[in-house]
């Protein structure tokens, strides 16, 4: 097999996002999965830079560069995710969205893209979504779960506040909430009362399927 993971790597680590995007062609022409090639190639080039800013190698302007590079890929792969799904089965509403104050939505986007896969209804509300937002979406698209992702530890809190605006509102027992991002564990799900704690897109799949069982 050819060493594509490698090569989806390095065009994010480059920032490079016409070869991204080839790749993510490429790779689905070889019938690779493709969300083992977001979880295996494009995310572990992406992760890289975060570290390499983090250590001061690297500034903003690359990260953006590589976030356009991945953006780009994943929505080629994302959209092969959905197709592959069963669009006839529609398991539950999902409303899915970024926290207020954050900008990160690779993440979420691969989450939308497996649960849509799966028969659940998504409504991505996309990023910087606050919280009264959340919770009208929530209402008038009658959802069974929300879902909110945050990948900043100064974000977070507005999981917090969501939990705190279901209960003020009376609405906590209308809808399963599922809280994501790579700083949330499952410390922090317990601690603000959300219902579940995903650590991966798939594993949001599995927790999605187990809190519409239990509704
Ligand atoms: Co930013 N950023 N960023 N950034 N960025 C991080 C998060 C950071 C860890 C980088 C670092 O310092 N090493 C750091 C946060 C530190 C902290 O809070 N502890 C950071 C910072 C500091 C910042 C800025 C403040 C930088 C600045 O301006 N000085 C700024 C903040 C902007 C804002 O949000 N207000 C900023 C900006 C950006 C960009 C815009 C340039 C870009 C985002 C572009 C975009 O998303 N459209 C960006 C990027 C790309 C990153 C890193 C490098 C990569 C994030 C990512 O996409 N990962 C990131 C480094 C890191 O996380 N270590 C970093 C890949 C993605 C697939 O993973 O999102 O974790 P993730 O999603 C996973 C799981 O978490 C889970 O499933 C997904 C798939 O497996 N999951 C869920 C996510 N949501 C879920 C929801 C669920 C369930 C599971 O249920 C609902």
């Amino acid at each position: 097999m050819s060493n594509i993971f490698e090569e989806a790597r390095q065009s994010i680590v480059d920032g490079d996002k016409d070869l991204a995007v080839e790749l993510a062609h490429k790779g689905l022409a070889e019938g690779i999965d493709p969300g083992e090639l977001i979880q295996k190639g494009f995310v572990p080039g992406v992760m890289e830079v975060g570290d390499l800013f983090s250590d001061g190698e690297v500034f903003l302007p690359e990260v953006m560069t590589s976030a356009v590079a991945i953006k780009a890929a994943c929505a080629v792969l994302n959209d092969a995710i959905e197709a592959r799904g069963d669009k006839k089965v529609k398991r539950a509403k999902v409303v899915l969205a970024t926290v207020e104050g954050d900008l990160h939505d690779i993440g979420k986007g691969i989450v939308a893209a497996m649960l849509s896969a799966n028969g659940f209804e998504i409504i991505d509300l996309g990023r910087d979504v606050s919280t009264e937002t959340i919770v009208e979406a929530a209402v008038e698209h009658d959802a069974d779960i929300i879902g909110t992702s945050a990948l900043l530890t100064t974000t977070m809190a507005a999981q917090q506040t969501l939990e705190e605006l279901l209960n003020e509102k009376g609405l906590k027992s209308r809808f399963k909430t599922i809280v994501g991002g790579a700083p949330v564990t499952q410390r922090w799900a317990t601690k603000i009362g959300a219902d579940a704690f995903a650590e991966n897109a798939s594993e949001a799949v599995k927790i999605a399927f187990k809190l519409i069982e239990d509704k």
